[in-house]
This record gives C-alpha cells, sequence and structure tokens, in this order.
C-alpha cells in the first residue's frame, strides 16, 4: 500500500477519485486512460496514482483506490481535496448495482464532498447484456441528485470504447466545479433543464 502523504506533490493539479466496488474496473480503466494498454489486474490493496494528461489542466492525478469490502470504511480518509469523483460501476453486475448505490451516496454525503461533480461510468459495456445507461439511471434514481453536477457514461475499459468522451466528460465536471448545474439529467451528454 502505498503512502498517503504522497498526494501532498499532487496539489496543484486537479485530484480525481477513482472509486466503486471491487472488480468493477477501476485499475484496469485507470492504466487503460493512462497508457492505452490492457494490464492484468490484481484487487487493489490500498490504492494506485497515476498522472493523467489533460488537454485544459495539463494534467490530473487519478487515485484508485481498492474497492473490497473490508477497504472501503478507509475510503473516507481519501476524500479531502478531491475535485472530481470517478465512479466505476460494473454494468453486468445487476445484483449489486444496490450496494454500489449505497456506496456512492457514503461517499457523497461526505463533508468533504460538498459541490464535487461526479462522473458514473457504467464499465463492461461491451459484455452482451450488459445494463443500459437509461437502466442503470432508473435503478439508481440518479435524478435525485439534481443539486449536483454530475453525468452518467458508458465505457469498457477494456476495449477503450467511451474512454476519450469520458475523460472529456471528467474536464467538463471539473469546469463546473463550485457552480450550480441547471440540468437535471445528464445521461451520455444529454441533457435536460430542470
Ligand atoms: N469484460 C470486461 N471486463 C473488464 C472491464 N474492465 C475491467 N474488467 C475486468 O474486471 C476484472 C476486475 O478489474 P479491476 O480493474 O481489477 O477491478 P477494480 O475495480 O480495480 O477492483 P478492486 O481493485 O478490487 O477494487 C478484471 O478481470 C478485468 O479484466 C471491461 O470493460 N469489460
Ligand atoms: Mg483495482
Amino acid at each position: 500500500m502505498g503512502n498517503l502523504n504522497f498526494k501532498a506533490q499532487y496539489k496543484e493539479v486537479p485530484r480525481v477519485l477513482i472509486m466503486g466496488l471491487d472488480s468493477a474496473g477501476k485499475t484496469t480503466l485507470l492504466y487503460k486512460l493512462k497508457s492505452n494498454q490492457h494490464v492484468e489486474t490484481y484487487p487493489t490493496v490500498g490504492f494506485n496514482v497515476e498522472s493523467l494528461e489533460a488537454s485544459k489542466y495539463g494534467s490530473l492525478t487519478l487515485w484508485d483506490v481498492g474497492g473490497q469490502d473490508q477497504l472501503r470504511s478507509s475510503w473516507k480518509d481519501y476524500l479531502e481535496d478531491t475535485d472530481s469523483l470517478l465512479y466505476v460501476l460494473d454494468s453486468t453486475d445487476e445484483d449489486r448495482l444496490p450496494e454500489a448505490m449505497v456506496e456512492l451516496e457514503n461517499v457523497l454525503n461526505n463533508a468533504h464532498m460538498a459541490g464535487v461533480p461526479f462522473l458514473i461510468l457504467a464499465n463492461k459495456q461491451e459484455v452482451p447484456g450488459a445494463l443500459s445507461l437509461r437502466e442503470i439511471r432508473d435503478r439508481m434514481r440518479l435524478e435525485r441528485f439534481s443539486d449536483r453536477c454530475w453525468e452518467l457514461r458508458g465505457c469498457s475499459a477494456l476495449t477503450g470504447e467511451g474512454l476519450k468522451e469520458a475523460q472529456l466528460a471528467l474536464e467538463r465536471l471539473l469546469e463546473s466545479r463550485k457552480q450550480i448545474c441547471p440540468y437535471s439529467v445528464r445521461v451520455n451528454g444529454e441533457r435536460k433543464k430542470s
């Protein structure tokens, strides 16, 4: 496990947290974004941190935090100074969608996360039968978060599909920090005025 003090040297660039249940595909996503390569992963104990080139910001610091059940009590230790949350879902794991929702709510309810925009990535979309974005939006009742800036997008960290768009969405959300978003539904860039 890395040293949390390590984050001090990354203060100047936006800090993006990648969270989600175990096996959602966070680490696969991190390295596919970083180097467009598929890496064989093992369940993350602690975290991985990488710098990602970003057009507007020069770079972003991505923190990929292990999602196993017994590690989630330490998620709160990562929330301070977060500029954006990237919450990864396994779109094929219908049974654990409620659990993913509860853990997301726990994170968003933390005082450090007030006003922090979030991007939900419905990963593993290339798998036949994966839940659609609309199903995910409805089952997670995402419209509840009408007072926050958020977006839901689909992707495959395995094939890379949707990752470029996801990074652009993330950068847009970073720009929206501390602003009030006049939109209530943000699924794949489609927006409805609230
Ligand atoms: N089919 C498919 N499999 C994926 C995708 N992304 C990740 N996986 C697989 O899902 C498994 C878990 O991926 P990880 O990236 O290790 O998951 P994680 O979210 O980092 O898990 P923890 O570190 O335990 O929190 C691996 O077998 C990956 O190859 C995807 O887009 N499609
Ligand atoms: Mg991992």
